[in-house]
């Protein structure tokens, strides 16, 4: 495991560090909007108060903190792979350049003794697992990697209450930041399932997580983060195309890994773009709290 300079001297004075995931880079966004959206996710988490660490791996090896340079040839990639925690070691050994999802970007994160992360929204319980068992592997990491995803929730592709009801069921903490406990529906800010509790105070979410490391507890957190109101796309304008997306890759056969990338390119032609627009905006949203939140949580003032 490479870790950039800059992250190993941020780490070693106790300045707050920001993971990144980087299939986001590869297979959620298209070029140049991945690499514009990389580039500003990494400028939010700095102009926040803290240092980002994008993580991906390139060349046999598992890099924390990336150079615009490995941006670049990441957002620019035709064949990176998606990288999953199972995919890991594979990836490494057949060097290729790969993306890490939720699951692998909190395992490795918190290898390096990153407990903050950012990004868009997790994996979690597809539609229709009852039949295909299709359930996210960043699940199954949370609820054994001690490290607090900052999200906007699962998008609507997937089954929400299913999916809270998973990460309850695996003890991860899951926490609304605002006003109100109703778990975010990424592109729209409510659902119709509850969060464990919410707070509009950072604090809280660092006294929960000290907490639940004194009590030896492995358990991941969820802070769930509405998209702010006024990039909140119409709700049914996106539930129609996330509908017609999904019976599409039920009747195209596409199944597994691919499941979500397609899904979302999907939305994203059929929304002719908003819902990418959208999503930028939810991104940047979570690397500015989580900016603020690791800045807290290894803050060293008494
Ligand atoms: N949700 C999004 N955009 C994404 C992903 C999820 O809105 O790019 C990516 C994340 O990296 C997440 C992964 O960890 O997809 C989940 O994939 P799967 O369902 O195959 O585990």
């Amino acid at each position: 495991m490479i870790i950039s300079s800059q992250v190993k001297e941020a780490l070693a004075n106790g300045e707050g560090v920001v993971a990144l995931e980087s299939t986001v880079i590869t297979h959620g966004l298209p070029y140049p909007h991945n690499l514009s959206t990389a580039r500003s996710l990494e400028q939010k988490v700095r102009s926040s108060g803290s240092h980002p660490a994008t993580i991906a791996l390139f060349d046999g090896k598992i890099h924390v903190g990336l150079d615009d340079e490995k941006l670049e040839i990441l957002a620019s990639s035709k064949n990176a792979v998606k990288v999953s925690t199972r995919d890991i070691a594979k990836t490494l050994i057949k060097k290729e350049v790969g993306g890490t999802t939720v699951a692998s970007t909190m395992k490795i994160a918190h290898a390096a003794g990153i407990s903050v992360f950012a990004t868009g929204g997790i994996g979690g319980v597809h539609r229709g697992a009852d039949q295909t068992f299709d359930i996210s592997a960043d699940l199954q990491e949370l609820s054994k990697t001690p490290v607090c995803v900052v999200c906007s929730g699962v998008k609507s592709i997937l089954d929400i209450p299913k999916t809270v009801e998973y990460l309850e069921t695996h003890s991860v903490n899951c926490v609304v930041y605002g006003q109100e406990n109703v778990f975010p529906s990424f592109f729209t800010r409510k659902s119709n399932s509850r969060a464990q509790f919410n707070t509009e105070r950072l604090e809280d979410i660092v006294q929960l997580m000290k907490t639940s490391k004194s009590l030896g507890l492995p358990y991941g957190t969820i802070l769930a983060c509405p998209i702010p109101e006024k990039y909140a796309a119409d709700g049914d304008v996106i539930q129609r195309a996330i509908n017609q997306a999904v019976q599409e890759a039920i009747e195209q056969n596409i199944a597994s890994q691919n499941v979500t990338p397609f899904i979302l390119a999907r939305v994203n032609e059929l929304t002719e773009g908003a819902s990418m627009a959208t999503n930028i905006a939810l991104l940047e949203n979570n690397a500015s709290i989580a900016g603020r939140l690791a800045a807290k949580m290894n803050d060293r003032r008494p």
